[in-house]
């Protein structure tokens, strides 16, 4: 699409859209910034826009700037069946998201990771490894690095790895990755997407441009999955913690063996790797098949698979203090994300949960704490909900917190020598914290905080 001097609603002013409008007016186009929220001050999105052209409303839209409006490119956080946004569509404007509007500009070979959970690991080390590789490597996408930040600087011979969110996915039209990956589906989003159908067609969406030359890399033990793999023209690669398989990467024992239909390649121990738990071991077997899919040796893959350390903010250990030891599990914005988190503790846990309500249910999360868990201790919105969901599944150790900074006073009080002190909230940080990682980053700071008091 020529955007040269057409007007381009960017709505959302945050990370996405800043970055949505330094591109546009790149390519020559006039964005007008939009956000809903009427409290923010245009100076502040002057102040990270630069030297720019762009229009900016706050709270409302001039019906006469609408109509003169070529397209509209979505932030990832608004929702795309919002009434504005229907209005929008029904005028006849394209709707975009910032991974449609980055794809229009960019060149090279795209590796796309999507999926409940796992997405960042993944991507993360599927970037390391494609670093190694290749020269021109770019890793981006909901793991907080835009897309649209970088698609004009990336060349025929580049790679970009990128972590596509449903949020993101839900606004594609032509984007088209060499090689995808859908790590597994399990309840999340549901207040965005309603139904638990409709957030696995949009998941299912990372393909929707894909041919016979490309690859889908699918959880074989996702069952709504390995049947989605039937249904595809591109080649599929699964991968299995639990079989061997004919075709995929699978765990034989501890080892990681790929196997192409006739012969099997051993890629190396998971006792080699810095990656803890059987989830992580997944993430890692579909990094390496999306490498493999795109031409990178086993050799180069195994280098890098035994020297890449966890995630920011993804069961991160952080110190111990007085015998206790402290683990950032911010990422864990919905229950199964949590689940994991638990399952990695090997010692008795208390346990900071609750946040933004996303619908979730947080049932099964609460039956995974196998007796580990000495405290719960809840804070923000779902709070009570959680609580509820506790006392019926017969979990009573359940303690309010009416702040962030109280929860964690309460665990450093409680916490014997020996003890584990999680923060792994099933839910997302919205309404206490900007994102996840301002929550994971205050966490971290009241550890070090304590480290430091206790010297
Ligand atoms: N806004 C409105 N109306 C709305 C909703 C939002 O005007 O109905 C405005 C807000 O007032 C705010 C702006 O939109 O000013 C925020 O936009 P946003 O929520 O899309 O956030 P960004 O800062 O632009 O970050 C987005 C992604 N955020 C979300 O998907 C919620 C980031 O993913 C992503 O890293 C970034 O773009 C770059 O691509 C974060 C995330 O939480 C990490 N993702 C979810 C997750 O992982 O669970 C999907």
């Amino acid at each position: 699409m020529d955007l040269k001097n057409k007007q381009v609603l960017v709505f959302g002013t945050g990370l996405s859209g800043i970055s949505a409008a330094k591109l546009l007016e790149k390519a020559g186009a006039l964005p007008v910034l939009f956000d809903g929220n009427k409290d923010l001050k245009e100076e502040d999105i002057r102040g990270k826009l630069g030297q720019s052209r762009a229009k900016i409303f706050l709270g409302e839209l001039p019906a006469e700037t609408a109509e003169q409006l070529s397209l509209v490119v979505l932030s990832p956080g608004v929702p795309t069946d919002l009434p504005m946004v229907n209005e929008l569509r029904s005028a006849g404007l394209p709707i975009w998201g910032e991974i449609e509007l980055a794809w229009e500009y960019a060149r090279g070979e795209v590796l796309a990771v999507t999926g409940t959970n796992g997405k960042t690991t993944t991507t993360s080390l599927l970037g390391a490894i494609m670093e190694h590789a290749r020269e021109s490597v770019f890793v981006v996408g909901n793991i907080g690095i835009p897309y649209t930040g970088i698609a004009m600087d990336t060349g025929d011979n580049s790679v970009t790895v990128a972590e596509i969110s449903s949020f993101q996915l839900e606004t594609i039209e032509d984007f088209h990755p060499r090689v995808s990956a859908i790590l597994n589906i399990t309840p999340d989003h549901l207040n965005r997407h309603h139904t638990m159908e409709e957030y696995i067609r949009v998941k299912e969406l990372i393909t929707k441009n894909q041919t016979a030359e490309d690859t889908c890399v699918l959880n074989y033990e996702d069952e709504v999955l390995r049947k989605f793999g039937e249904s595809l023209k591109c080649q599929v690669l699964f991968f299995s913690s639990l079989r061997k398989l004919e075709k995929g990467i699978y765990l034989n024992g501890d080892m990681i063996e790929y196997r192409d239909g006739v012969s099997t390649i051993r890629l190396c121990s998971t006792k080699e790797l810095k990656l803890p738990g059987r989830h992580n071991h997944e993430n890692v077997m579909a990094a390496a098949a999306m490498a493999l899919a795109s031409g990178v040796t086993a050799e180069d893959i195994c280098y890098v698979l035994r020297r890449f350390t966890a995630v920011e903010h993804r069961i991160e250990f952080v110190e111990e203090v007085n015998g206790v030891a402290y683990y950032n599990d911010s990422k864990g914005t919905n229950p199964d994300a949590a689940i994991k988190g638990i399952q990695a503790m090997d010692r008795p846990t208390l346990l900071i949960g609750g946040g933004y309500d996303k619908e979730s249910d947080y049932e099964e999360w609460i039956r995974s704490f196998d007796g580990k868990v000495r405290y719960l201790v809840l804070i923000g919105q779902t709070r009570e909900k959680i609580a509820r969901t506790a006392e019926k599944c017969g979990f009573h150790d359940v303690v309010l917190a009416d702040s962030f900074v109280e929860a964690f006073d309460f665990c450093a009080a409680n916490a014997r020598k020996g003890d584990a002190v999680l923060l792994s909230p099933a839910c997302a940080s919205w309404g206490m914290f900007p994102n996840y990682e301002v929550r994971g980053k205050v966490f971290k700071d009241l550890v070090r905080k304590l480290a430091a008091d206790r010297e």
